[in-house]
């Protein structure tokens, strides 16, 4: 175990071309695996002035320095100002440092959404170590993958959470995994290092290292449902740009309070704006671990909240929830609501019962972001997913053999731009599929731009590239069925998945949620017939369900869905 801040670790580093105009110390392995920003264009973004060559931390730093008694974070026990947030998190690095936690040293973190979750992050950065942002939800199926390709040296974790015991998975993890040498646990530690003393550590304050911004500042897990998760590698410099650009496009300042309702430690809650764009225009972010329409209004109330992010599905619920709910959320000025597709239908009657405020934003753990802007017109809002937040954000959109297809038509995006990453954290196989020869990461989401009118440079996500049932000889797209499904009254949550057919090889399921009385498939299928939905997309079974499986993240889980439609 090393003891000191900045041990030799001998000189194994390789960044690539991109060397940042200062080049930091000795990061350990950190730069192994992971693919830099080419110099040409990382020479544009500082030149367009994107890029500012700074540490994430500062952030931090910054905040305290110009709102230093205003509330940075706010959780059900406790709140801190910046200049709190500030002094606590450099304890914590030290007390890190002390454990043995050396610059560029990967950490996963999984504490649940609390203040706790912001020291430990901000704590670990301040060391110069590499969080990696798991989700509460994650299991050891999830936390061993990271463990392995990242290296990690410690866990941090809750003692539990949810009915789940973080210490008995870290047991096993310790057991399975060599590097990972270090557990520390907020609660009841058991045989493990207490959060508490690595938070309350006296010792010396350590000096803060000096890092390349254009290494790791921290890892993100890519969000797709096929699959373990992949790290993507967020630097420093497109870290820093995400968080500050995105709260100018939500037109967020001090008069802010932003609530982070999702799993802290995903993207888009983390800084789409979430907490760090919160953190470079002084508002404050509010944590709460129980997003139920009950508990979030009542905060949503009480701290003035005015910006949120949520995933369609837990929208939904708040939307729904409006009608009998005590308390409204009338503070709310931007709710940006994204993960997955969303209808029209879907999209209106969550702009109608929750919030005239709300947004559609596409984004992806991996980079490129697309919001509808605050004051967009509602039919903008409504049908489509945005546009791009950088002017240098590149998208291009290809058919099946990758050349480009005419404007306004459908295919695949392909992206590139500031913040958006040029491959996957030590994944040669992933990236030699996922990145086009010049750079552009392949989305697998099937896009188009549209091109006239006030909708033009918008763009509308018609489904995954993958999300097609075979049915007989045609190919169904499962996202036209469920935009189908969804205009029908007695519908509140449709998925369409392929199931398994002797003579058809794959058979189209409907598994619905009604909001009452189930309908039947006949009926169903008379519907669809007078909304003249093509034949061969029928469903060919029809499930009611009482909720759709989801992600660590609430998205609609199709391959647990298909798992459990398939148990005998
Ligand atoms: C966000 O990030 P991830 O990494 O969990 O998932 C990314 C994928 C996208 O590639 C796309 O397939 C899907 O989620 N997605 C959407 C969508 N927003 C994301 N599909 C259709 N419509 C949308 N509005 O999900 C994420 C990251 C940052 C901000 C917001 C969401």
């Amino acid at each position: 175990m090393s003891t000191g801040f900045l041990p030799d670790r001998g000189n194994d580093q390789q960044t690539g071309p991109d060397r940042g105009p200062d080049r930091g110390p000795d990061c350990g392995d950190l730069a192994r695996g992971f693919v830099p920003f080419p110099q040409d264009r990382a020479d544009e973004y500082r030149r367009a002035g994107y890029w500012a060559d700074r540490a994430l931390d500062t952030i931090l730093s910054d905040a305290a320095a110009a709102w230093p008694s205003k509330p940075a974070i706010v959780d059900a026990e406790r709140s801190f100002t910046f200049a709190e947030l500030d002094v606590l998190a450099d304890r914590a690095a030290a007390g890190l440092a002390h454990l043995g936690i050396a610059a560029g040293d990967r950490v996963l973190l999984q504490l649940p959404n609390s203040c706790q979750f912001a020291i430990a992050l901000f704590a670990l950065l301040r060391a110069g170590a590499v969080p990696v942002m798991c989700l509460p939800g994650h299991r050891t199926a999830e936390l061993g993958h990271f463990a392995e390709v990242s290296g990690a040296v410690a866990l941090i974790i809750p003692d539990q959470a949810a009915g789940f015991d973080y210490r008995e998975m870290a047991t096993q993890l310790v057991g399975e995994h060599a590097a990972l040498r270090h557990v520390v646990v907020d609660g009841d530690s058991g045989p493990f290092v207490p959060w508490s003393s690595i938070a309350a550590f006296d010792g010396a304050p350590v000096e803060r290292p000096a890092l390349d911004p254009s290494l790791p500042a921290l890892l993100l897990v890519s969000g797709g449902t096929t699959g373990l998760p992949k790290l993507i590698a967020r630097t420093h410099n497109d870290y820093v740009y995400n968080a500050v650009a995105c709260a100018q496009t939500c037109e967020m300042t001090a008069a802010d309070a932003y609530l982070v309702a999702l799993p802290a430690g995903h993207n888009f809650p983390l800084a789409c704006p979430g907490l760090l764009g919160s953190m470079t225009v002084g508002a404050t972010t509010v944590f709460t671990a129980d997003p139920s329409p009950e508990n979030a209004f009542a905060l949503i109330d009480r701290y003035s909240i005015t910006v949120t992010g949520l995933v369609n599905a837990l929208a939904k619920v708040w939307a729904q929830a409006c009608e009998w709910e005590p308390v409204l959320p009338t503070s709310l000025r931007y709710v940006q609501v994204g993960g997955s597709r969303m209808s029209p239908e879907e999209a209106r009657f969550i702009l109608e019962r929750l919030t005239p405020g709300m947004s559609q934003i596409f984004g992806m753990a991996e980079g490129m972001l697309n919001f509808t802007r605050p004051g967009d017109p509602e039919d903008v809002v409504v049908h489509t997913q945005g546009r791009p937040m950088s002017p240098h954000d590149e998208m291009r959109v290809v058919d099946d053999n990758g050349d480009e297809v005419p404007p306004g038509e459908e295919g695949e995006l392909l992206v590139r731009g500031p913040y958006t990453l040029n491959g996957y954290y030590r994944a040669d196989d992933a990236n030699a599929r996922s990145f086009s020869p010049d750079g552009f990461y392949r989305s697998g989401d099937r896009v188009r731009i549209f091109t006239e009118g006030p909708r033009a440079g918008y763009v509308e996500v018609v489904g995954r590239i993958k999300d097609v049932i075979h049915r007989g000889g045609e190919t169904v797209s499962a996202t036209d069925l469920e935009d189908h499904l969804h205009t029908h009254p007695a519908v509140y949550a449709a998925a369409a998945v392929a199931l398994p057919d002797e003579y058809l090889g794959e058979k189209i399921c409907a598994a619905v949620v009604f909001r009452g009385k189930p309908i039947t498939l006949a009926e169903l299928n008379a519907f669809l017939d007078e909304r003249g939905a093509s034949k061969h997309a029928r469903p060919d079974v029809l499930v009611a369900v009482p909720s759709l499986p989801s992600t660590a993240v609430g998205k609609v889980d199709k391959k647990q869905l298909v798992a459990r439609l398939s148990a005998p």
